[in-house]
């Protein structure tokens, strides 16, 4: 670590790696397979970040590593179009049918920068709403009351982001359907998009009240906005078809990374047809990328989707993360630790506050210095959880019961120490 902060700021390539808010050292990794992390020092570790999501089946699955390998031994990128990007867009538009049509970029960032910008270009407005404590990258005009790292460094904002960046960016507080309405009566013809993570899970989980998402929906099409689904996270994560086909709330755009790769760098976006035919060369919204639909992040997303299709994939992900929930739950409660917690599909999330958790004030009540001392006890039995209260937990498919009844064997023990 010492080596690493000479040459990389705070020697991480990404802030909420830094173990800066619940203190300690990060654990350098040098492998991994299937549940677990090995660090440098040789101490293995069942882990719940999952690169952050990326991983659902599994650290160095085998049909993984071998499309990739077979990839590379054909050559690492060409700049040009390959077969096997139709099929992987194929296969996406299969598993999420709002999407007729979808680019590939590098990361979440860049799908969400580029769903704004054609947002923006198809209706010819300006302004965006989000909703406080939701992440969307490190794009400019999305960085105001962010969360993720934002969160966890627990600055409103970043520096470096000029004012006129942000001008256009109106912030309301999620599961606030009236704030919505009253940025729309206020900014009535003026609102290109809103954009929203269907189940927030950048300021820890919190998901959408009953008809919040419906009524984004409705208000988008009075105010003909483009609504934007954010499943960087939730894509092939909470359901087969996401977070809008778990909950049954169609948006205009959606955008995806981090599964849709299988730990290699991807982002898509994607959604209607008569929007997606903005996008250039066929429109006139520009976007681009040398390494965009890169033959070897291609070749792991197919091989991912192909194991996401096989059956039952997604009630074994369901019971997993509800079991270890519900586990938590109990054990927090016997202890008298007020605990909330919530999952869907492979992600599951919990705070240290007695509920209800609705948006981004909620969690701020939360208890971080009990978070803090869960991380360190957990991390202490070989348990990996992630280093920031503002982030959640990630189930593969390959966690299994065995590493449930020790996660849950070692959550015991720091209950039992004390919280
Ligand atoms: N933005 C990621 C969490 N939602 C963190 C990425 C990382 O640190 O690797």
């Amino acid at each position: 670590m010492r080596r690493a902060r000479e040459v990389i700021p705070g020697g991480v390539n990404s802030p909420v790696r830094a173990f800066g808010s619940v203190g300690g050292t990060a654990r350098f990794i040098k492998s991994a397979t299937g549940a677990r992390i090995r660090d440098v020092d040789d101490n293995r570790y069942l882990d719940y970040v999952a690169s952050w999501g990326a991983v659902l089946v599994g650290h160095a699955h085998p049909r993984v590593v071998d499309a990739v390998r077979s990839a590379a031994a054909r050559g690492t990128s060409f700049g040009a179009p390959t077969e096997a990007e139709v099929l992987l867009a194929e296969r996406v538009i299969e598993f999420v049918p709002s999407v007729e049509m979808i680019r590939f970029v590098n990361s979440g960032t860049e799908a969400v920068m580029s769903a704004v910008r054609l947002a923006r270009g198809a209706t010819g407005r300006d302004k965006i709403i989000k909703f406080e404590g939701c992440y969307h990258g490190h794009g400019d005009s999305l960085l105001a009351a962010a969360g993720s790292g934002v969160a966890t460094l627990g600055i409103p904002g970043t520096r470096g982001v000029p004012e006129a960046a942000v001008r256009d960016t109106i912030v309301v507080p999620y599961n606030d359907l009236d704030a919505v309405e009253n940025a729309f009566l206020q900014h009535s013809d003026g609102i290109a998009a809103v954009i929203v993570e269907p189940i927030a899970a950048n300021m820890g989980m919190v998901s959408p009240r009953p008809g919040f998402l419906e009524g984004l929906r409705s208000l988008c099409d009075t105010y003909d906005a483009v609504l934007i689904f954010d499943e960087v996270i939730t894509g092939f994560r909470v359901a087969r078809g996401g977070a809008q086909g778990r909950l049954g709330v169609v948006p205009d755009l959606s955008t995806f990374g981090k599964v849709i790769g299988g730990g290699l760098p991807v982002g898509a976006y994607g959604g209607r047809r008569d929007l997606m035919r903005h996008i250039a060369p066929e429109g006139e919204v520009f976007q681009a990328g040398t390494l965009s639909g890169n033959p070897l992040a291609t070749a792991a997303g197919l091989a991912v989707l192909e194991l996401l299709d096989e059956d039952g994939v997604y009630d074994a992900l369901e019971q997993r993360s509800r079991r270890i929930s519900e586990g938590l739950q109990s054990q927090a409660d016997a202890a008298g630790v007020p605990m909330t917690i919530d999952s869907a599909g492979g992600v599951f999330g919990f705070f240290f506050h007695p509920g209800p958790v609705r948006n981004y004030e909620d969690v701020q009540k939360a208890d971080g210095k009990r978070y803090e001392t869960f991380f360190h006890g957990m991390l202490d039995q070989g348990v990996y959880f992630a280093p920031s209260a503002f982030e959640v937990a990630f189930v593969t498919t390959v966690h299994s019961l065995a590493d449930e009844d020790e996660t849950l064997e070692a959550a015991r023990r720091v209950f039992r120490k004390g919280l």
